[in-house]
């Protein structure tokens, strides 16, 4: 149940999503919650607090690499994966202003199905591709699932702020590859192939702390390098409404337990549907060009 009586999200607003897949909300979050999970990540890095359990750490991939040198922990650490059992993290994910816009596209009940916190440190490549985030998702239908994408501090086009081909989500799940024009790219961060007519259309989202974006999984984003000097930090979560179908081949679900955080269900674990026929279920690797069977 939305917490405030006008809706997070007004028609417009909806419309626009609608139409390009995303929409900004300026201002969303109070200064405050950014700066609380900056202060979170760097006490998780410097050990001045323990790692959660399940969450990952994970090196940019040119310092483990060894090409660049770094004078502080935080500029080895290219995002934070897994963050749910952080309570001060995971507070973005519950967070009474994200949920509500949440439910405006998605429906009342809601269960996160993946958290992240991206760092983006200076002196390494740390560009995310174009991508689309289907590939890393195995529920459908892709409109009943949603971003959440905060900044943390200013983010454009010099530090590698978020960019988005408007109205890409209405096309289908495209060949994915690992670029062949970027050397050190970060693991698991694969781009969409043959786009290149499409970025014509791409635009920056520049953005303040607290500024926060909600986009759909099949849109077309990525994030260039960060040119300065300063970090370019952003948080965010993924959503899906309660009645997708888990369509991968691969059984994983039992194990992953994910968890509701809208709805009368709040607090309790998803246990939904597969699809019916197996057949028709999908392998992810198969839209990876160099994983797959079919390319
Ligand atoms: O924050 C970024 O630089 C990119 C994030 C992104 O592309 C994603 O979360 O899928």
């Amino acid at each position: 149940m939305s917490t405030s009586a006008a809706p997070a999200l007004d028609a417009e607003e909806l419309a626009f999503y609608w139409e390009n897949g995303y929409v900004v909300k300026r201002g969303l979050l109070p200064r405050a919650d950014p700066d609380r999970w900056i202060e979170r990540l760097d006490d998780i890095v410097n050990e001045r607090v323990p790692k959660a359990p399940g969450m990952l750490v994970m090196k940019d991939v040119m310092i483990a690499k060894g090409k660049v040198e770094v004078g502080t922990r935080a500029e080895a650490v290219a995002k934070i994966q897994d963050y749910e059992k952080d309570p001060v993290l995971d507070s973005y994910t519950t967070h009474p202003r994200i949920l509500d816009a949440i439910e405006c596209i998605v429906g009342h009940d809601v269960q996160t199905i993946h958290t992240m916190l991206i760092n983006k440190p200076p002196n390494v490549d740390g560009r995310h591709p174009i991508h689309q985030d289907l590939l890393y998702f195995p529920f459908r239908p892709a409109d009943r699932i949603v971003a959440s994408w905060t900044a943390l501090e200013r983010v454009n086009k010099e530090n590698g702020c978020l960019v988005v081909v408007p109205g890409s989500h209405r096309g289908g799940l495209l060949t994915h590859e690992n670029p062949p024009d970027i050397e050190d790219l970060n693991m698991g961060y694969f781009g969409a192939a043959d786009v290149e007519d499409q970025l014509e259309r791409r635009i920056h989202l520049e953005m303040e702390p607290g500024d926060t974006v909600f986009f759909h999984p099949v849109l077309l984003h990525g994030s260039g390098r960060n040119r300065t000097q300063g970090f370019r930090r952003a948080i965010s979560a993924h959503y899906t409404a309660l009645d997708v179908e888990w369509v991968w081949k691969q059984e994983e679900f039992d194990r992953r337990h994910y968890r509701i955080v809208r709805g009368p269900r709040a607090g309790e674990r998803w246990a939904g549907a597969r699809a019916a026929d197996a057949t028709t279920r999908i392998d992810p690797l198969d839209h990876i060009r160099g994983f797959g069977r079919k390319d």
